[in-house]
């Protein structure tokens, strides 16, 4: 028995699953998940020895790869001076500063400890500023696990096929209102009946949490107008996207202005961390300063402000993003070739270095269309590129990423494996 394959056995006698997030317990893919040990650039290495080329990034974070030496230092330094005050510090103001610089919707923040506090937070403010109720969510997009997302959610929801989730009560659920992604005229409709009562229009960019789905041309420059006219406010849940397409994000590359976003990931450097920010006037409902509430004993933790801060820093060097772009752009194509000598129908995409294929001939607009692709195909395809040394997200459900520890060598040696691994694949 494999050093992980024990480990998963004792942990699953622990913990739900044997993991401490669903979809990393492979339950999509089959086999059993490795235990990991070590990670240095673009690798992993598991508890018996053997490495992987990693396109999950911890899903998203590692912009610079894995212990990213400027990170590391950032860190061991921020640690030496104690890792949580409970108190203001300086790292929080610098990492506003940034933050606030290169994504100029977001005119004040808070930072929080994950995505999902983010995202309750920004909907709890919109329905402030509003005095409504009602959300609008994409089906098939996350935006992590609280009551009101978990409405024809994405992610682990979506990878474990659960319709919506037991616990969340009825009340709270029907206060969620989902259209199919990029289905401009399907919004328009819900304006058109309840738009007195929408709060806010929440929406991933780009979404990751489906797989990767791009959105259309004109997709958020509609979404905008119809806020604008409804007078609901826009949410950008940039967790996966802030600072990942694009030096300012989705909203830079999309030309769109959002009311609020929510960030995480990234902005952490692989520490938790999340933040919600946005117009000024809306953020100072926010207590101490407004009414609406919201806290967090770990929040503007000293560490992951300067994992954060540094790894913004690293990505500001000239030419970080277009080198990024260039090397993803090469991995989905090398993808798209394989699938095509193997006669497999694929719809491979990417913004930036957050990429994404479906085993279907697509087109692929919404999680519907993403629910075509062949799961069977993808499950055997996972399993041998991990035999082959790439780690790919355990899941059609999830979008990959590309780091700048990956080197064009490393791009090389991943498309050839998994050619080699869609040729042991493919059905016959
Ligand atoms: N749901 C997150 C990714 N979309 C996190 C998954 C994990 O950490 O297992």
């Amino acid at each position: 028995m494999s050093r992980s394959a024990e480990l998963f056995d004792r942990a699953k006698q622990l913990m739900p699953g044997g993991v401490s997030s669903p979809v990393r317990a492979f339950r999509a893919v089959g086999g059993t998940p490795f235990f990991v040990t070590r990670a240095a650039g673009c690798r992993l290495t598991d508890a018996d020895g053997k490495s992987y080329v990693d396109y999950v990034c911890s899903w998203g974070p590692l912009i610079l790869g894995h212990a990213h030496p400027a990170v590391l230092e950032a860190v061991r330094g921020a640690a030496e001076r104690g890792w949580s005050y409970g108190a203001p510090c300086e790292g929080e103001v610098r990492l506003a500063e940034v933050v606030c610089r290169r994504m100029p919707s977001i005119e004040m923040v808070r930072f929080v400890s994950s995505g999902t506090e983010a995202t309750m937070a920004a909907v709890r403010v919109a329905r402030a500023a509003t005095r409504r109720d009602l959300v609008l969510k994409f089906e098939g997009c996350y935006h992590g696990h609280a009551d009101g997302f978990l409405v024809r959610a994405g992610s682990g929801v979506a990878t474990l096929g659960l319709p919506d989730s037991p616990g969340v009560p009825r009340a709270l659920a029907e206060l969620t209102v989902t259209v199919p992604f990029n289905d401009a005229a399907a919004v328009e409709d819900v304006f058109r009946r309840r738009g007195a009562e929408i709060a806010a229009v929440i929406v991933e960019p780009y979404v990751g949490n489906a797989g990767f789905i791009a959105p259309e041309p004109g997709f958020h420059a509609t979404l905008r107008s119809l806020c604008d006219a409804g007078g609901a406010l826009l949410i950008f849940d940039e967790v996966m996207t802030g600072f990942r397409v694009a030096p300012g994000g989705a909203q830079a590359r999309l030309g769109v202005r959002p009311d609020l976003t929510t960030l995480g990931k990234i902005i952490g450097g692989g520490m938790p961390v999340g933040a919600y920010g946005g117009r000024a006037e809306l953020m100072r409902l926010v207590a101490p300063e407004g009414p609406v509430y919201q806290a967090g004993t770990l929040a503007g933790n000293p560490v992951a402000m300067a994992a954060g801060l540094a790894t913004l820093l690293e990505t500001e060097r000239p030419g970080f993003y277009e080198a990024l772009e260039r090397r993803t752009a090469r991995l989905v194509a090398g993808i798209g070739d394989a699938a095509r000598r193997h006669g497999v129908p694929v719809t491979a995409g990417h913004a930036g270095s957050m990429w994404g294929a479906f085993f279907t001939g697509g087109p692929v607009r919404n999680f519907a269309e993403a629910k075509r692709a062949d799961a069977g195909l993808f499950a055997r395809w996972h399993r041998a590129a991990l035999e082959r040394g790439v780690y790919l997200a355990p899941s059609a459900f999830e979008a990959g990423f590309v780091s700048s520890a990956h080197t064009d060598a490393d791009i090389d040696f991943t498309i050839a494996q998994l050619d080699a691994a869609l040729a042991a694949a493919r059905p016959r």
